[in-house]
């Protein structure tokens, strides 16, 4: 073996129980053994004491905007002063703000805005992180921040998977014409993703002050045919029936679901399509109707939990915060909102046989805490009480 990590509270994130006493040995980069108590004579490169820590798969993000040029501070101050997000975006702030800063910049002051953003979240244990485009909105700009994302996963000790979000607003110079930019987007922009090899899956914002059910619907043909799985911003903001149709294509996830109804909800559980909860931007936006989570409980959707980091919406790194958040603000139980960062995160990004959980074969990405159980890792808001990041076995200081 390489390495014994022993004496920890081990929560595997495979079943419903709680943390428990145990080890867990790695070779080759992936879980070798795991248990209660190593047994005589196995012996390790390398050995950790984990002092009693809980010991969990590294935690993976599963739903960010990281790359994007400059920041949305002076929008806030306007949100406080009582414009709604969506005057702001109908004004031509908002979204397109930010997709002017975004295509002035040049790829090395992306790369290291976002370079900025990645090493917090690592340092808030996350070991996967989901990263979309959509603050370019052109065949240009949008493979420059999709590259970027690329490059990011090769250069840090994280996993790394791009999706394209090229149907997240209408560009200025599509005004009044957007079904000619799903044109653009189904006939330019996606092919020449996926041509180059710069996309996993593709998303896109179903909602008024985004894209209608039919354009998201020629969005996710074009995407189907091209082999990549598709992902949903859905019932952010009102009822757009998008839950049914990303359903209706299989979709890895549906995010936000604020104002998803139950058969949206039950066509979610019948396609398996993950819940992504996304409580960042439900504060931020200071939203008052929570995603009905008995109601994904009850149809037995897996929920999971993410930053959505994005200037506008949901501006944190902090994943540990969305779990008290996820908690304080949706009701879920700690180890409902630690599951929703670690085995239905990986079902969100498609990842499950990999990532995820602590099983024999999986990918070694491990954190050890200075808590002793999942409740301990979302009590604390703000805190981070990460002590050791493993990523592919071997350690990276967090
Ligand atoms: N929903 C959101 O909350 C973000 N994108 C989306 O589709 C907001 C993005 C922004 O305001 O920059
Ligand atoms: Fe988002």
């Amino acid at each position: 073996m390489d390495l014994l990590i022993r004496n920890v509270r081990l929560f595997t994130a495979a079943g419903p129980g709680p943390a428990a006493p145990g080890f867990v040995a790695i070779a080759g980069g992936r879980i070798a053994q795991l248990g209660g108590a190593p047994p005589h004579g196995l012996r390790a490169a390398d050995e950790i004491d984990g002092q009693g820590g809980l010991l969990t798969p590294g935690l993976i993000d599963c739903h960010t905007h990281l790359v994007y040029a400059g920041d949305r501070a002076r929008e806030f101050e306007l949100r406080l002063q009582g414009a709604s997000y969506e005057d702001i975006a109908r004004a031509g702030g908002g979204i397109r703000q930010t997709v002017r800063l975004t295509r002035e910049a040049d790829e090395a002051t992306l790369e290291a805005a976002a370079t900025r953003r990645l090493r917090e979240l690592m340092h808030h244990g996350v070991t996967t992180v989901e990263i979309k485009s959509g603050y370019g909105l052109s065949i240009e700009a949008e493979l420059k921040c999709l590259r970027v994302a690329r490059r990011l996963g090769e250069r840090h000790a994280v996993n790394v998977r791009t999706t394209l979000l090229a149907a997240h607003a209408l560009p200025p110079e599509f005004d009044g014409r957007p079904d000619d930019y799903v044109d653009a987007v189904v006939e330019r922009i996606l092919p020449e993703a996926v041509r180059l090899g710069l996309a996993d899956a593709v998303d896109a914002f179903g909602e008024t002050i985004g894209f209608t059910p039919q354009q998201t619907r020629r969005v996710f043909e074009a995407a189907r045919a091209r082999g990549l799985p598709v992902k949903l911003h859905a019932e952010q903001l009102s009822n757009q029936q998008g839950a049914a149709l990303a359903a209706e294509f299989g979709a890895l996830s549906a995010d936000h679901l604020e104002h998803v109804d139950e058969a949206g909800v039950a066509a979610m559980a019948r396609a398996g399509t993950v819940a992504v909860l996304l409580p960042g931007a439900y504060y931020f936006l200071r939203d008052r109707t929570p995603p009905p989570v008995e109601l994904f409980r009850r149809h037995g959707v897996p929920m999971a939990v993410a930053t959505d980091c994005n200037p506008g919406t949901s501006p944190t790194t902090h994943l540990p915060l969305m779990l008290n958040m996820a908690c304080t603000l949706f009701r879920l139980t700690p180890v409902e909102a630690l599951l929703g960062v670690t085995r239905h995160a990986a079902q969100a990004l498609g990842l499950q046989a990999t990532l995820g959980t602590i099983e024999v074969g999986k990918q070694a990405d491990l954190c050890l805490w200075d808590v002793d159980d999942p409740a301990g890792l979302a009590y604390a808001i703000g805190a981070s009480p990460l002590r050791r990041r493993f990523h592919h076995g071997r350690e990276h200081a967090p």
